[in-house]
């Protein structure tokens, strides 16, 4: 098909006429939005079996990916994007009455996770095609995403995301490659013709069905395949139907789709609920299942499974896959357990993305006795091989085998299952890794440090500044030419160019077009006006005590008593912007967001500082809306205390949008600063090691008190903020008899952050200085594209080649 502008507009008519029995002129937007998806997806189809029939030909390996959050966002501006049709499709829609961005804005954003790890995961697929590696994504089918935030009187409310209305077109059914999982019931052994035969009664079947979506990669016509399973049960009961108990005779489907109802919301926190380790069997045990029928399918064998396969667990949320893809060689194929387990370790590989504590997943034996009884029984097996060979071969203390155990004190640990059993562990930052290393994983690391890796994060750049910035991107197109969409270290010539005035003017032009685009949508969503001459400065993430939003907000109480004191003194106006969702049972994320809400009210509203501070807080933070955002900022805040961000990915989108990041030396704000240099980063805070030494010698906040500005500031929220006093939060950083006082040392990094934002303050009045540290910082994002991670993990890890 030649595909232009009439073509296209052919096609959309098409598609109206015969799925939705209108013609052009009474089409809704949201008609329109689904018949571009539909001829987006017939292309895709069409692509994703021509890269299959190569991969076969060809024996690719390929790599499964398994996560259980994909946070994708909308897919439909950058599969037109990466397939070179943004621009026939607009013209067509434009023809026809509207715009593509109306258009654009029909499509809801598949909220299939919670923040940093699943953004990741969707990051990745899309490089993974665009480099032509082989990559199937594996996730669960959520009807419900990651909730939508309300801010109702400052507080956050959580409503249902029902993604589906909308979200459906994109999805393809595979009916025909559906699977049973099995929970529950009993299971006896017994030994037959030198074979182990499982015998396996009473289980509960739950039908997994594949949902396709079919990711672009960008120009050459590749694809990432993004498996979904959903859970239904084909059982009804007849019987009770007739006798009238027609919610009973549906039970089975009821429980069934329960599975795949929703997306668990608390993140960076492990939660012990048996609905989330049925979620997590249902996906891992689905996709292993169908892992092996695809092997069996093209090689009728096993005995090269690793060879033709690398199965990645994301997090420990899927490391059920080990003793799932056991047993399926134990009992279904009378592997015995050696040979079995020889494939296993040379499949599997593992990256840990949390160094918090509150996240290590840890199953009660009785939860996983009762509910999986066989992957129980191989899980103790393993566990006893592996305890036997440290003992033959090591002399360890009880402590250190308690520690390297996977079933200890009643509670199977996952983390070291996946250690035990992966061939590769990898962490997301040069620091995070060194840590996982040193620390969370020390003991296992001594044994295996051939095992450990980094490999820091990437994103996707060709969203995050080609479609989400395409001024910029244009701009940058005419400065360097176009090779960096596909070789984003080609960005570093722009450097060439950072003494160039003009150039310097475009991109200060170009980042004010951005600011005027976000103040009108801060406009229409909030009714407050923002000085577009103000520094944008830009605080987005989940809320989490360890980012340290605190530190931000006493910041602005800094300020604000600053102004109140000293009217006449010339800073330039700064916008605070935050965005951030608080998982809901996560009571001081959700006490911080009222604060933060109750300060901008307070500021906002009072005429003697409101020329010089505003606080935005912008409900329901998302891809799409950080799409709006990045653009736009001028600060990056990259606070978290330093040693508890594994990696971060804003701030690397941030950077490459121009934002100059305020920073601790934390997760990849670290290499930022090796990339930019310290003269383009503005960096404050305790380093690692004094956090860690600190925290040894003993960490007193309440000795800052002898700082008056934090003074101020602990009397200020005990007192009134907005009419409300915040005691709670005075006390949770200066100590009370409950709890550790300030567990991510606010107050000990607060002088240091003042100084730092003054420091930006006075670079920002200079622009010449400001907009070359921006283009500084766009011109070295290259090496966080996730082309690069990707590239590191098929080289590194998968050992796979692209087809
Ligand atoms: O993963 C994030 C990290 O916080 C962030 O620094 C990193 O850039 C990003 C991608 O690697 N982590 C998460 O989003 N979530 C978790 O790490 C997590 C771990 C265990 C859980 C829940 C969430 O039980």
């Amino acid at each position: 098909m030649d595909i232009n502008k009439d073509a296209i507009k052919n096609c959309i008519l098409d598609k109206l006429n015969y799925h939705f029995g209108v013609q052009a002129i009474d089409a809704t937007p949201d008609q329109y939005y689904r018949a571009c998806v539909m001829i987006i997806n017939e292309i895709l189809i069409t692509r994703q079996r021509k890269f299959m029939t190569d991969i076969r030909k060809t024996e690719a390996k390929t790599v499964s990916y398994l996560c259980m959050e994909f946070l994708l966002g909308r897919s439909l501006k950058s599969s037109l994007y990466n397939l070179g049709l943004l621009d026939p499709f607009d013209a067509a829609i434009n023809e026809l009455g509207y715009t593509l961005e109306e258009i654009f804005d029909m499509e809801p954003d598949a909220g299939l996770g919670n923040g940093g790890l699943g953004r990741l995961a969707a990051c990745f697929m899309e490089s993974a095609a665009t480099l032509g590696y082989s990559m199937t994504g594996y996730s669960i089918l959520y009807e419900y995403g990651i909730f939508k935030q309300q801010l109702l009187n400052g507080w956050q409310i959580e409503l249902p995301d029902p993604w589906l209305p909308g979200g459906e077109v994109w999805l393809n059914p595979r009916p025909d490659e559906a699977c049973t999982v099995k929970f529950g019931g009993h299971v006896k052994e017994e030994w037959n013709d030198y074979c182990l035969q499982i015998d396996y009664k009473d289980f509960t079947p739950v039908l997994a069905i594949p949902y396709d979506i079919i990711i672009s990669g960008y120009q050459k016509g590749r694809v990432s395949l993004l498996r979904l399973w959903k859970a239904t049960s084909s059982e009804f009961d007849l019987q009770l139907f007739h006798q009238g108990d027609y919610l009973k005779a549906d039970e089975k489907r009821t429980q069934a789709e329960m599975i795949s109802k929703i997306l668990y919301p608390p993140d960076h926190h492990h939660e012990g609920k048996r609905l989330r380790l049925k979620q997590q069997y249902f996906l891992v045990s689905a996709s292993i299942q169908d892992i092996v029928r695809k092997h069996l399918v093209q090689y009728k064998t096993l005995k090269n499974f690793s060879e033709k396969n690398a199965i990645h667990i994301n997090e420990t949320h899927p490391a059920l896959a080990i003793p799932e893809l056991m047993r399926i060689f134990l009992d279904d194929y009378c592997y015995d357990w050696d040979e079995a387990w020889n494939i296993i370790t040379n499949t599997f590989s593992f990256t840990n993305h949390t160094i918090m504590r509150e996240a290590l997943e840890v199953w009660p034996e009785e939860l996983l006795a009762n509910l999986l009884p066989r992957i129980y029984h191989i899980i103790k097996e393993i566990q006893k091989r592996y305890q036997e060979a440290l003992c033959n071969k090591y002399h360890f203390t009880d402590e250190q085998l308690k520690a390297l155990a996977i079933i200890h004190n009643g509670q199977i640990h996952m983390a070291n299952m996946c250690l035990h059993a992966c061939h590769t562990i990898n962490g997301v930052s040069k620091i995070h890794s060194s840590i996982l290393q040193k620390n969370v994983f020390r003991n296992y690391s001594a044994l295996h440090p051939e095992k450990f890796y980094n490999i820091t994060n990437g994103f996707n750049y060709r969203r995050w500044l080609c479609q989400a910035n395409p001024k910029m991107c244009q701009f940058i197109s005419e400065c360097i030419g176009d090779g960096f969409h596909t070789d984003p270290m080609q960005l570093q010539r722009m450097v060439m160019l950072q003494d160039d005035l003009a150039v310097l003017n475009k991109i200060a032009e170009i980042k004010r077009e951005n600011k005027i685009r976000l103040a009108d949508y801060i406009y229409s969503a909030t009714k407050i006006k923002v000085d577009i001459n103000s520094i944008f400065d830009v605080q987005v993430k989940r809320l989490h005590e360890y980012k340290r939003q605190l530190l931000n907000v006493m910041h602005i109480l800094y300020l604000y008593d600053h102004y109140l004191q000293h009217s006449s003194e010339e800073l330039p106006p700064r916008t605070f912007l935050f965005a951030a969702k608080a998982a809901p049972s996560y009571s001081m994320a959700k006490r911080i967001i009222h604060l933060i809400c109750c300060l901008a009210d307070e500021i906002n509203s009072n005429p003697s500082v409101n020329d010089k501070l505003k606080i935005i807080y912008l409900e329901d933070y998302r891809v799409t809306l950080a799409e709006l955002l990045m653009p736009a900022a001028e600060i990056s805040e990259q606070i978290s205390l330093a040693g508890t961000e594994a990696s971060g990915t804003g701030n690397m989108k941030l950077m490459i949008n121009g934002a100059i990041t305020v920073g601790t030396l934390d997760g990849a704000n670290i290499e930022i600063k090796e990339a930019v240099g310290e003269d383009n980063i503005l960096l404050f805070g305790l380093r690692n090691e004094e956090v860690q030494l600190l925290r040894k010698v003993g960490y007193f906040p309440s000795i800052y008190l002898s700082n008056p500005a934090v003074r101020n500031i602990i009397e200020r929220l005990n007192s009134n903020i907005h009419g409300e006093s915040f005691h709670d939060i005075a006390s949770y950083l200066i100590g009370s008899s409950d709890g550790i006082a300030d567990p991510y040392m606010v107050l000990a990094d607060f002088d240091s952050y003042c100084h730092i934002q003054k420091e930006a303050a006075r670079r920002y009045s200079e622009p010449i200085l400001w907009n070359k540290m921006s283009l500084r910082n766009i011109a070295s994002a290259g090496r966080f594209a996730a082309d690069r991670a990707i590239k590191e993990y098929a080289e590194k890890i998968w050992h796979i080649k692209t087809v």
